[in-house]
């Protein structure tokens, strides 16, 4: 479609400015409100090509909004998906503040897909099947918009508020652990500042990877062999600010451990 004055295109081609940038920017739905969900997941889609076209390369999905408190906490009511390219993983300990806003972590689980996962009626064990490890992992969401406040039509367009992650040094097998069952803590500074279990992302994480599936058949797309899913928040996110020391503990699966700068 075309909005009011700016094409989809050219929407995501304002947001990945943004992005790049670290400028914060005005909800899209305050100059465009005619925008629907659909709408903003092809922005997502355009948005992804813009990150291509500048050598990124598209290594996987995350989804955002897995738990009943982080949806109520933005007022959206169901969960959303994002796209991961190469260059919003960090490979060192530390996490640069530069191009960041205002940027949250969130502990997470990873899956590595082995196989391809198409389908809207997938079970635990078609992604049992075809899962190749699994990793702790550290999501660093920024939304680009003033304040952190969006409608689901603006956060859908952005990213799902995707910016940076980290992925455990160690993969583990997905039958090394009960992932409902996993207890996770957050420590900023050394004050343990969030914990939770794996039960939170929808009940167990498995469900966030069916649930991925499912929303990307309905657009006719599937998750690749190769694809790295995060799978959502095990606590709430908690700010982050220059000079911080993060500790992640993962239960059996070890920790992530980084520092802000
Ligand atoms: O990964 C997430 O659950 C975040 C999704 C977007 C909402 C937010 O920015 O808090
Ligand atoms: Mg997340």
């Amino acid at each position: 479609m075309k909005t009011k004055t700016l094409t989809l295109k050219q929407i995501a081609e304002q947001i990945d400015h943004h992005q790049i940038t670290g400028i914060d920017m005005d909800k899209i739905t305050s100059h465009s409100p005619d925008i629907t969900v659909k709408d903003s997941y092809e922005i997502q889609q355009h948005w992804e090509q813009c990150a291509l076209k500048r050598g990124d390369l598209k290594i996987g999905w995350k989804m955002g909004l897995t738990s009943v408190a982080k949806q109520r906490s933005v007022g959206v009511n169901e969960p959303i998906y994002g796209r991961l390219t190469n260059s919003m993983e960090v490979h060192s300990n530390t996490l640069s503040l530069k191009g960041l806003i205002h940027p949250r972590v969130e502990p997470e689980i990873a899956f590595v897909i082995k196989e391809e996962l198409k389908g809207d009626q997938l079970t635990a064990r078609d992604v049992w099947k075809a899962t190749e490890f699994i990793m702790p992992a550290v999501e660093v969401i920024d939304s680009r918009y003033k304040n952190f406040s969006f409608t689901l039509v603006d956060v859908v367009a952005d990213n799902a508020s995707s910016s940076r992650f980290f992925l455990s040094d160690q993969a583990f097998s997905p039958f090394h652990t009960p992932l409902d069952k996993l207890e996770v803590n957050m420590y900023r500074n050394g004050e343990k500042v969030q914990s939770g279990v794996g039960s939170a992302v929808l009940g167990h994480p498995v469900k966030s990877v069916i649930e991925l599936a499912k929303m990307l058949h309905h657009v006719g797309l599937a998750i690749q062999p190769g694809m790295v899913i995060l799978t959502g928040g095990i606590t709430e996110a908690v700010n982050v600010y220059d000079g911080d020391e993060l500790k992640v503990t993962f239960d059996s699966l070890g920790e992530i451990n980084f520092d802000v700068k």
